[in-house]
């Protein structure tokens, strides 16, 4: 290196992982008391699925026990939580619905 040949050195990039807030996964649980046509409603009202979609994961649910129904915040995973639980409970279904960390 020369004077005035000025120093190009070697590009070091420290990368930092970007910091995203953990989601969670909201699972119903399937059960042999709640009509099917309740947790379809369900999915509507609370997921704003089409009737279609909230169909199709419905029988998801029906047929393998559990399915995902959606992937949120903490706090929206806990509150969609909190509203379907109590929506069961005042139409006396035993339907579950549970969060997970992703
Ligand atoms: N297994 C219920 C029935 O046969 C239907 C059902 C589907 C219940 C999904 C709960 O999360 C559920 N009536």
């Amino acid at each position: 290196h020369g004077p005035g040949e000025g120093d190009p050195g070697v590009a070091v990039k420290t990368r930092t992982r970007t910091q995203r807030p953990p989601m969670y996964k909201v699972m119903l649980l399937n059960d042999d008391y709640t009509p099917m046509e309740f947790v379809v409603h369900v999915l509507e009202r609370f997921f704003g699925m089409s009737h279609a979609q909230a169909f199709e994961i419905m029988l998801t649910v029906h047929k393998k026990g559990l399915a995902v129904v959606g992937v949120f915040s903490y706090e929206i995973a806990e509150t969609k939580v909190a509203q379907v639980m109590d929506f069961a409970r005042r139409h006396q279904h035993p339907l579950q619905c549970t969060l997970e960390k992703e």
